[in-house]
């Protein structure tokens, strides 16, 4: 009776440990896709003043929620099933000023050489019916553990702010009448996706005309804003050498 207990004790143990294995591999490739963004969010504003990537946030589903998503898709309860069949567990969400950011962050992303694309599905070129626009990509990134190396899928939703603002009621629109969203409302949505996808367009143009202009948004501050750099002491003299190889710096003063 003893032995069964401790036997169930350390069954217990080892799927916990199984499951946390499983869920910290997401995590981690989570991190490291979000490291490669910010990388490309913060050079831009550093070297640019400008940044196609507007904002940047992830999440990672919760246990309860892989196994809600497992039963409503009839994925078979096993980890190996839910890792093949499960791709949203670690999913990153961009916004974007601009319609072409999009895709401009997607080629940035995608021709990293340990990103591997697993699949695109373009909602922007062709919007679902209820008028939802985003770029959806499923990547897979190496994530190195102690003992293996192990390929992670992600999940990387690129859209504009108006394609974001439109998807988050809609979200909430969906859970509040359960999917049983009344007409009316289904066709009010899918205008205001229209709108939002004319909005888009306009200020585009906008953006377009004002750097023809010659007034180029990047360019109005020319200043390279490397806030970092002010925090480290750093003479004339210091540049020059770093940046133009010249090495005469004179002595400190004794
Ligand atoms: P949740 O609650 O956000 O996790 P597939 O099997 O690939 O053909 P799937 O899995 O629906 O179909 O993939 P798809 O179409 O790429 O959608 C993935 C996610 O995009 C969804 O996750 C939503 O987050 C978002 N999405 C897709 N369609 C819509 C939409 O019409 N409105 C809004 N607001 N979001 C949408 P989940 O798992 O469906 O939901």
């Amino acid at each position: 009776m003893a032995d069964l207990a401790v036997d169930d004790l350390t069954l217990r143990r080892d799927l916990k440990t199984e499951l946390t294995r499983f869920m910290m591999s997401y995590k981690f490739a989570t991190d490291e896709m979000m490291t490669k963004i910010n990388i490309l969010k913060e050079e831009f504003s550093s070297i640019h003043d400008y940044s196609p990537i507007h904002q940047v946030t992830s999440r990672l589903k919760s246990p309860e929620g892989i196994l809600k998503k497992a039963l409503r898709t009839g994925c078979p309860i096993a980890l190996d099933e839910i890792r093949d069949h499960i791709q949203d567990i670690a999913g990153i969400r961009i916004t974007c000023s601009f319609v072409s950011d999009t895709y401009r962050v997607c080629d940035m992303l995608t021709s990293q050489q340990d990103v591997t694309v697993l699949k695109v599905k373009d909602y922007i070129a062709t919007p679902k019916p209820n008028g939802y626009r985003s770029l959806h990509l499923l990547v897979a990134v190496p994530v190195f553990m102690s003992d293996r190396v192990q390929p992670v899928t992600v999940e990387i939703q690129i859209r504009t702010i108006a394609m974001d603002f439109w998807a988050s009621l809609e979200h909430k629109i969906y859970y509040k009448y359960a999917g049983r969203v009344p007409a009316g409302l289904l066709v009010d949505l899918t205008r205001a996706a229209e709108d939002a996808s004319r909005l888009d367009v306009l200020m585009e143009r906008l953006h377009d005309q004002v750097i023809e202009l010659g007034v180029d948004p990047e360019a109005v501050d020319d200043r390279v804003n490397m806030d970092f750099l002010s925090q480290m002491p750093m003479s004339r003299d210091v540049l020059d050498a770093f940046v133009r190889g010249r090495v005469d710096i004179p002595a400190a003063a004794p």
